[in-house]
């Protein structure tokens, strides 16, 4: 199964101008005490695009040339393939959707030993729905923090007590509010990324004319307050995972709430998608393994859809049902809004990116990482890991 999938890996490279990446049978690989760590074709891209289904895959395709495929064990049956540009630099990788298929398909990649990412830069990249108090339709932000909604208790609200605001509250408290003690976290809760790398990004796009859409634009008109009825921008805003595709006021101001109480006042619910939280944890683990570099990663969702309707007096149902008009632009915005960033590292790999950006020194009620401060140390535990797993790769890399 390995040399069926090592061949295609080479034979998809065949006609590439590049000369295919050495494959080295495993039992030529010296032995350096970690079998993880032992790379059997060594792609070692700059870049690594996360997306989750074929809208948010397909528009990378052409404007970054991704046209090799990479078979790897463990893909999403949807997806099989990483596919790269011809000189491995930027490679995209498409999850599957929600929680279940985004854990799986990375764990997959991370542990895969076609590649070597432990220098690599990953842009989560998809389209999510969009708090209007943050921003609109075609919206892009980029995320500091990244809170799961899943681990919650639920009364359907009809049996709700009756001076209860939401009929979610966290695991392991009493009442919506409630911070749950640390002994309960699951460790899933919230995720936060490198501020320092987010604030380069969203430097670097500020910029940038995000696309858009007749039809959003009249949509947005319903909306009588800013940033929702305004063009779209690129913003910092935090994401919301759940599986359920919730929609309504009452439902957002409830993981509005959420996200407030879960990082301590610090994070602006924004976005609303269905992987990062998964995707994440992939990353923690992937990182304390030394396979990744949890620096270096970059969250952006962009708007298809308002989480809630123009008012709240209109209705839910009919405004969740309603033709927005933002997909198309969502999507567009992807390219848009993340090249720039992937461009940047390419560009400046030598200067800036190759050495990495390191977080903010962490400890001070920092949630870098995940809430159990797996990784807190921060750069220096990424930088630690990157010499020892270097040390552990065999150097034949392309
Ligand atoms: C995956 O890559 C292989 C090898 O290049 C190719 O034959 C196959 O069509 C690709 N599958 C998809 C779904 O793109
Ligand atoms: C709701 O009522 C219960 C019982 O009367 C009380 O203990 C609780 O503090 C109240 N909760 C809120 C949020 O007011
Ligand atoms: C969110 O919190 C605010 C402020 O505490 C509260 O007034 C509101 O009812 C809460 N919303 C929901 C849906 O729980
Ligand atoms: C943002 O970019 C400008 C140049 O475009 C640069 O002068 C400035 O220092 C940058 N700021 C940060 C915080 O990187
Ligand atoms: C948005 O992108 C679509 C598809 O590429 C294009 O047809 C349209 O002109 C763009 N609109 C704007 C306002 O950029
Ligand atoms: C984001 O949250 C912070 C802290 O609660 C708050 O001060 C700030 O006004 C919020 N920003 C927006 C745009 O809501
Ligand atoms: C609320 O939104 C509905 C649907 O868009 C609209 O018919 C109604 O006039 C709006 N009400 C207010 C007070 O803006
Ligand atoms: C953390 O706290 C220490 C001591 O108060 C301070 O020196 C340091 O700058 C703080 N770090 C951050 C990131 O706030
Ligand atoms: C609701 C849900 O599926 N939550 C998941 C978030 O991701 C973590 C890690 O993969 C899972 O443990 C949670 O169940």
């Amino acid at each position: 199964m390995i040399g069926a999938l090592k061949a295609a890996a080479v034979l998809a490279l065949a006609g590439s101008s590049l000369a295919a990446p050495a494959a080295v049978a495993r039992s030529s690989i010296p032995s350096a005490g970690n079998e993880l760590a032992s790379r059997q074709v060594v792609i070692s891209p700059k870049v690594m695009i996360i997306s989750m289904f074929s809208p948010e895959r397909e528009v990378w395709l052409q404007p970054m040339e991704l046209e090799v495929d990479y078979p790897f064990m463990g893909a999403s049956p949807l997806f099989p393939n990483v596919s790269c540009r011809r000189d491995r630099t930027v490679c995209i990788v498409t999850t599957g959707e929600a929680e279940i298929n985004a854990a799986s398909t990375i764990m997959a990649l991370t542990l895969s030993t076609q590649f070597d990412l432990t220098s690599t830069y990953f842009l989560i990249a998809g389209i999510a729905g969009i708090n209007p108090y943050m921003g609109t339709l075609g919206s892009a932000g980029f995320a500091r923090f990244s809170v799961q909604s899943g681990l919650a208790y639920e009364l359907d609200a009809r049996q709700m007590p009756a001076n209860w605001s939401t009929g979610y509250w966290a695991l392991g408290t009493k009442a919506p509010g409630q911070l749950p003690n640390p002994s309960d976290l699951y460790g899933t809760e919230v995720f936060e990324l490198n501020t320092n790398l987010l604030s380069r990004v969203l430097n670097i796009t500020s910029g940038v004319k995000l696309n858009d859409s007749t039809t959003a634009q009249e949509y947005r008109k319903r909306f009588n307050y800013a940033p929702a009825n305004e063009p779209p921008k690129v913003f910092q805003g935090d994401a919301l995972c759940s599986d359920a595709y919730f929609a309504g006021t009452l439902l957002s101001e409830t993981w509005g709430n959420y996200t407030k109480l879960m990082t301590k006042g610090e994070g602006n619910y924004s976005t609303t998608a269905q992987e990062d939280n998964a995707t994440l944890e992939v990353m923690v683990r992937a990182h304390k393994a030394g396979l990744v570099d949890y620096s270096r990663i970059v969250l952006l969702r962009t708007a298809s859809d308002f989480d809630r309707a123009p008012n709240a007096t209109a209705d839910a149902y009919t405004a969740f049902e309603a033709e927005q008009g933002g997909f198309e632009p969502a999507i567009q915005n992807l390219v848009i809004a993340g090249k720039p960033f992937v461009d940047d590292v390419v560009k400046n790999w030598d200067s800036v990116y190759a050495a990495g950006i390191a977080p903010p020194v962490a400890g001070n009620g920092s949630f870098y990482g995940d809430v159990f401060g797996t990784i807190r140390e921060g750069a220096a535990q990424a930088r630690r890991a990157r010499r020892s797993i270097a040390a552990k790769v065999p150097s034949y890399s392309a």
